[in-house]
């Protein structure tokens, strides 16, 4: 099986699996796991902020931010797409009673202007909104690389109407690879960042969240409540350090591979893609032909296995287990799969 459904599939190395064995450990509630530990202080070193919690998911990173910037009846502003709101469970009304304001932007970018229109007066009418939520790369936007402009401009306004910014990078590895603009660059236009160290960088576990030492510190307390808080963590902690350390800079090849995925399925009949929107790891295409579901069934049967993500849409992923050849292979079976379906 090829498998691009998501780079949450990877398996971890051998070089990364000693690193888990051999892993000092202690209690991560108590505070006394120092591989957690290092991997926290070497997060916020990388994002330049001044502290770091480590937790088991993206989704717990991202919730936890808005619990901690936030209290119940307060509104965040965030595009409709983004994976805080679209895929998260509802958590952010069932885990901090926040309201959900939405912005429909362009590949999951939006713009200071976007932002402005959906301000409201600060009177007893209408919630109190406190938090605007980016993410970069975006998901759903295909793997768009958020303009460096357009996030000053977009946290210039934030600020400049008392609001705090909260960054989901779960992929900002990949912005920063592709981009050529640091991890911290784009974190210092932010009050949170969460990033992932089991997507592209190929960790069995973990993400973890930034901000300041008073932010941290009533985030970690959160992080208890949502039952967050693990025991001998480093384990699993020494995964993503030697992640972090080490598969940061191959996210190139990736990127490569994601690209030249692009170029062989776009002559396809049946498939629409444009490849110059694929920036990062992230390749999303469109079936005219079939359903993407019906697609999705086709090629698992054949080996290859790739994502819905609306009836008409499909996504691929590459990743740390994709090589060169294995793409070559997925698109010549897209393209077996697409000229029977239309019958030449
Ligand atoms: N995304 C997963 C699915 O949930 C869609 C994937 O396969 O891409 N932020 C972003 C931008 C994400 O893409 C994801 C996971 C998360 C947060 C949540 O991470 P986890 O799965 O660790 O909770």
């Amino acid at each position: 099986m090829i498998d691009l459904r998501s780079d949450t599939v990877t398996k971890p190395t051998p070089e990364m699996r000693e690193a888990m064995a051999n892993a000092e450990v202690g209690d991560d509630v108590l505070g006394d796991d120092p591989t957690v530990n290092a991997l926290e202080k070497h997060t916020a070193e990388i994002l330049g902020k001044e502290a770091a919690v480590y937790m088991p998911s993206g989704t717990m990173t991202n919730q936890v931010a808005i619990r901690t910037h936030t209290e119940p009846g307060d509104e965040i502003i965030l595009d409709a797409g983004t994976h805080t709101y679209f895929y998260e469970s509802g958590a952010p009304a069932a885990l901090s009673s926040v309201m959900c304001r939405l912005i429909e932007g362009v590949r999951g970018i939006f713009t200071a202007q976007d932002l402005e229109s959906v301000l409201r007066p600060r009177t007893i009418h209408f919630p109190v909104t406190k938090l605007v939520c980016i993410e970069n790369t975006n998901n759903r936007g295909g793997g768009s690389v958020w303009p460096i402009e357009s996030i000053e401009e977009v946290a210039e306004t934030a600020r400049a109407n008392n609001l705090r910014l909260h960054l989901d990078g779960a992929r900002l590895w990949n912005a920063s690879v592709a981009s050529g603009i640091s991890e911290r660059d784009y974190a210092k236009h932010f009050d949170s960042v969460s990033v992932c160290f089991s997507k592209g960088l190929g960790a069995p576990v973990g993400s973890a969240l930034a901000g300041s030492v008073s932010f941290i510190e009533r985030a970690r307390r959160f992080r208890k409540q949502f039952g967050g808080g693990m025991r001998q963590a480093g384990i699993i902690a020494a995964g993503a350090l030697y992640a972090l350390e080490n598969h940061r800079m191959r996210l190139v090849e990736d990127h490569a591979n994601a690209r030249a995925f692009a170029e062989g399925i776009k002559e396809i009949n049946g498939i629409e893609i444009d490849p110059l929107h694929v920036e990062t790891n992230i390749v999303t295409f469109r079936v005219t032909s079939c359903t993407a579901n019906d697609l999705v069934q086709y090629l698992r049967g054949m080996g290859l296995l790739v994502n819905a993500t609306g009836p008409n849409t499909i996504r691929a992923v590459t990743h740390l287990d994709i090589s060169p050849d294995d793409i070559i292979e997925a698109v010549k079976i897209i393209s077996e799969v697409m000229r029977e379906k239309s019958g030449n």
